[in-house]
């Protein structure tokens, strides 16, 4: 069968070939999860087609269409957006082939149509931005905040949001004043953060969906004659060897992790799959924060 080994008894490794289609290349994050994902797959000596969709969700249904056509064992993928994916995974099980979600989920309502998603837990992440930002203006009466989202109808754009609005609204004092899309880009980050300094005189703290537009931030901060980190507080999610970098450097204040190592998860739920086993529906990635001084600790250790 096209499916690796459920009927017939498990593949040898080095005869099962996955078809991983891509989001991009948009971010540090995402260039540090396909070089560990394809890393992973040569390690174990699995071949791995990839594509890169451009985050463009055409481009990822086609590359997942090419994958059902030439009969790979699995499919694995990483949504752009989280909805409008029930016709091309119908065709893969039609197709016997199962796949994985890695990173980011789909918003549907058959679960039947993946066999696990292995990733982080975005709410959880914004969570803990909002956290940091009720601690860190304890003592203020009123906090305007900016923020940068990323991409629209990608489930990390729609949780981190929700999950920060969670805790920061439990307090009247927290406003965000403008919130964008800055398509997870460090110039989406750059242009958005030019516009809203233009329409908003008085910014206290911008909460970026990930690393790449809180340097764009950056850049759009200095830009403007202010002092990133002092004069405007940062707050991102990823912790990429950039982010980090700034972190360290006082321009970014916090930031909450969100690893991009995926690639020996992948390889291992794939060789369960191949041995006939059912992996766990939901795997969570473990992730911590970092403050500046802790940044400055971690750094030197850091794989991306
Ligand atoms: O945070 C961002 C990337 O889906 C978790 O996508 C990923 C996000 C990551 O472009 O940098």
């Amino acid at each position: 069968t096209a499916a690796g080994g459920t009927s017939e008894g498990p593949k040898a490794l080095d005869e099962l070939v996955v078809g991983f289609a891509q989001v991009g290349a948009e971010s540090g994050w995402r260039t540090a999860n396909t070089k560990d994902i394809q890393a992973a797959f040569k390690d174990a000596d699995i071949e791995l087609k990839f594509s890169d969709a451009q985050q463009k969700q055409e481009n990822q249904i086609k590359a997942i269409r090419s994958y059902i056509q030439q009969g790979v064992d699995y499919i694995a993928f990483s949504p752009v957006v989280e909805t409008g994916w029930d016709a091309v995974l119908n065709e893969a099980k039609a197709a016997g082939i199962p796949v994985v979600l890695t990173d980011r989920a789909v918003d549907s309502k058959d679960d039947s149509l993946y066999v696990t998603f292995l990733g982080s837990d975005f709410i959880e992440e914004g969570k803990k931005a909002g956290e940091w930002v009720v601690d860190e203006f304890a003592d203020a009466d009123k906090v305007n905040i900016v923020q940068l989202e990323g991409t629209t109808g990608a489930a990390p754009a729609i949780d981190r949001a929700e999950g920060f609005a969670e805790v920061i609204g439990a307090d009247d004092k927290f406003e965000i004043v403008a919130s964008q899309t800055g398509d997870f880009t460090r110039a989406g980050g750059k242009q958005v953060m030019e516009a809203m300094l233009k329409s908003n005189p008085d910014i206290d703290l911008v909460y970026a969906h990930n690393d790449d537009m809180g340097l764009g931030a950056i850049e759009a901060i200095e830009a403007a004659g202010l002092v990133p980190g002092k004069d405007i507080k940062i707050v991102t999610v990823d912790a990429v060897h950039d982010g980090m970098q700034a972190l360290a450097d006082g321009k970014i204040n916090f930031i909450v992790e969100c690893s991009p190592l995926l690639g020996k998860q992948l390889v291992d739920v794939i060789s369960t799959l191949n041995d006939g086993g059912t992996p766990e529906k939901r795997i969570v990635t473990e992730e911590t924060t970092f403050t500046q001084e802790q940044a400055v600790e971690a750094l030197p250790d850091r794989q991306y």
